[in-house]
């Protein structure tokens, strides 16, 4: 009980002392979420969600560059556990607050409060979602908006800061898309039924067979998926903070008729370019900088579309509404349908064009200290279809890896390293392998500290002739540089001489292209275990992961709240 109070009365206090000081360098701002089973339709088809606090997405984390956030999270699931992880947000001295089940927590059990207390030391956008099962697509997710701190000009202006988030939307629980993952044989979830804005979009009701459907569980009037509204004031600049956090859908985003410039993806200024729309994979977040500065007798559309997959479900729509129009008047135009799915070339070229905004750069180390290539195959392991880093499919331990090496509980997980590298003199990434001797493993890598550690994604054909996915990466408690792009085969000789170490962005987040590889590189210098991933979440599940850990030694003393699992119990 004391331990929940604790933070109340900081944030009193500090509330006070606000009174008092001028200028507060920064304050606590404090939660309280209770996470719970509801009946929504965000997209017009009534089923169970994951809401806080009521909601889907969940309450923005609205604060300032070096607060302190605290989230009294209660778990009101009742039959199931919950971790919720804090995008972006690096926990800097508290790993333990990073929110990844098996990694750096036991999962939060049904009925109990959790209290995740972290800073927030980099103004930006992010993100929160759960980091369990395959909770996430419940939708259990929000965002995070950091700000400047007051008397800190950004390099760029704008009147208002708005923040969308991208989803797609399954119908099927999560319990279901599990078990199909998780069966022999495999049962594919198949492509979502709606893409969500801001947690709304529009299923077609009168496409379903209706015998099941009590009345009104598909109701397309009903006032939950009316589309998201964005007005604007004609004459003004906009600040949109879009993120994405899609199951599985690599999207594009649009405004119809209205440029955008970009000027910041995952907490980090970019070098500003104009586009008409936005490729954005899961993971990740830009700002971009709009202008109503077109004809205002009129609304238009705001829209998402799956690329990447030939099968996608109809465009996600949100009307962007210029006062004083009605903010429900339709535009009287088609919605744009986006680029060519398979147009890789144009998602490559706005990857590549994204870099470090002068003045802004901090320059990546000249050299690396090792070298780690992670090629991702889709394998058969006992008749179970999973996915593959080097041959090994990840699966997450039962006792935490922060706490089992920092407490040193003997051999909890797979102590043998995982493979640095594959064959890659003779594999063909473009050729269906049969990758019948993969193994399923919950071993790490170990990063020496402070060392600086190159990761090249090497992606290649799935088990289906000429198919390759997009897949983002999303590493935690780090930003990494990208150092480049390319497509076919990583050549470890000619392709490390063209990276960009002038002015590369640096993300959390980051798409390896089909048939493509990505080189990114970061310094190992948080203390922690942090998992990188691929953000798709059937993926993920599916064992497309591994971890690293680093300076665990240094790792503060662990809060006894993280325990009570695996090998932890009766700590
Ligand atoms: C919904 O589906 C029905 C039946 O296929 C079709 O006639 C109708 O045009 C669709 N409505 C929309 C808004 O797409
Ligand atoms: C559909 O929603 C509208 C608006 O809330 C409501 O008036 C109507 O009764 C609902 N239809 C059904 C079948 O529940
Ligand atoms: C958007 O940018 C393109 C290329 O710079 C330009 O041709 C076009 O006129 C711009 N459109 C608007 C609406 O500003
Ligand atoms: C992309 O897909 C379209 C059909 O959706 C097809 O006509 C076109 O040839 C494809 N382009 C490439 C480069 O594969
Ligand atoms: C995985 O192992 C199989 C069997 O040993 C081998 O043929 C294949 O090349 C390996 N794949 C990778 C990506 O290393
Ligand atoms: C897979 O492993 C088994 C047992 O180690 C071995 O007999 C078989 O040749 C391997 N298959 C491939 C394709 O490497
Ligand atoms: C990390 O490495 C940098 C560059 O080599 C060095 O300046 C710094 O002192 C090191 N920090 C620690 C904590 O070892
Ligand atoms: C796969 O791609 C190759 C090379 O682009 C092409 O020759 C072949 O016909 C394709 N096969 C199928 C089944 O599409
Ligand atoms: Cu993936």
């Amino acid at each position: 009980m004391s331990l929940i109070k604790v933070p109340v009365l900081l944030f009193v206090l500090c509330f006070i002392a606000s009174l008092f000081a001028s200028h507060v360098e920064a304050r606590i701002r404090h939660y309280k979420w209770e996470v719970k089973y509801e009946y929504k339709s965000p997209d017009c088809y009534k089923k169970l969600v994951i809401a806080i606090n009521g909601r889907t997405p969940g309450p923005t984390i609205l604060a300032e560059q070096g607060d302190t956030i605290v989230v009294e999270l209660k778990n009101s699931l009742l039959t199931e556990n919950v971790a919720i992880h804090w995008h972006g947000i690096r926990q800097i001295g508290t790993p333990w607050s990073d929110g990844t089940e098996g990694v750096s927590q036991c999962p939060i059990l049904a009925g109990d409060t959790f209290t995740y207390k972290f800073v927030v030391d980099r103004p930006g956008t992010y993100l929160y979602h759960a980091h369990y099962g395959m909770q996430r697509e419940a939708g259990l997710y929000g965002s995070i908006r950091v700000s400047v701190r007051k008397g800190v000009k950004e390099p760029f202006a704008y009147d208002e800061d708005r923040s969308i988030i991208l989803n797609d939307w399954y119908h099927r629980s999560t319990y279901e898309q599990v078990a199909r993952l998780s069966s022999r044989p495999f049962q594919w979830v198949g492509e979502p039924q709606s893409l969500l804005i801001q947690g709304r979009g529009s299923f077609n009701c009168s496409i379903l067979s209706t015998p099941n459907l009590e009345a009104g569980a598909c109701n397309m009037s009903n006032p939950e998926c009316s589309p998201y509204v964005i007005t604007v004031v004609p004459g003004k600049t906009y600040r949109l903070r879009i993120s994405s956090l899609t199951s599985l859908s690599a999207l594009n985003f649009e405004i119809e008729g209205h440029n955008m410039t970009v000027v910041e993806a995952d907490g980090h200024n970019v070098e500003p370019f104009v586009i008409k729309n936005i490729n954005i994979y899961s993971g990740e977040t830009y700002s971009v900088i709009v202008k109503a500065d077109q004809d205002p007798s009129r609304n238009y559309w705001a829209a998402s579309n799956v690329v990447s997959r030939p099968l996608h479900p109809p465009t996600g729509l949100a009307i962007f509404n210029y006062y004083p129009n009605h903010p429900k008047k339709s535009p009287p135009t088609t919605p744009p349908t986006g680029p060519l799915w398979n147009d890789t070339g144009y998602r490559l070229a706005q990857s590549n064009a994204i870099k470090a905004r002068q003045g802004y750069i901090l320059p990546p180390p000249v050299t690396s200290d090792r070298v780690i290539t992670l090629l991702n195959t889709q394998n058969e392991i006992n008749g179970y279809r999973r996915w593959a880093v080097n041959n090994v499919s990840f699966t997450l331990p039962h006792t935490p890896y922060l706490v089992a090496l920092k407490e040193n509980l003997g051999h909890s997980f797979d102590q043998k390293p995982p493979p640095e590298n594959y064959d890659a003199a003779n594999y063909d990434i473009y050729q269906v392998q049969k990758n019948v001797n993969a193994t399923s493993s919950n071993s790490i890598y170990r990063l020496k500290f402070n060392s600086t550690v190159d990761i090249i994604l090497q992606n290649a054909n799935t088990m289906n002739i000429n198919n390759s996915e997009t897949h983002p990466w999303h590493l935690h408690g780090h930003d990494f540089w990208v150092l480049g792009y390319g497509i076919g085969k990583f050549d470890p000789i000619n392709d490390p001489k063209k990276y960009n170490l002038v002015n590369p962005i640096m993300k959390n987040t980051v798409a390896v292209h089909p048939f493509g590889w990505t080189a990114l590189r970061f310094v190992a210098d948080n203390p922690g275990v942090w998992a990188f991933h691929c953000h798709i979440e059937a993926h993920f599940y599916m064992g497309m992961g591994v971890v690293f850990a680093e300076g665990v030694e240094k790792v503060g003393k662990l809060p006894s709240s993280i325990m009570g699992c695996g090998a932890t119990k009766g700590h």
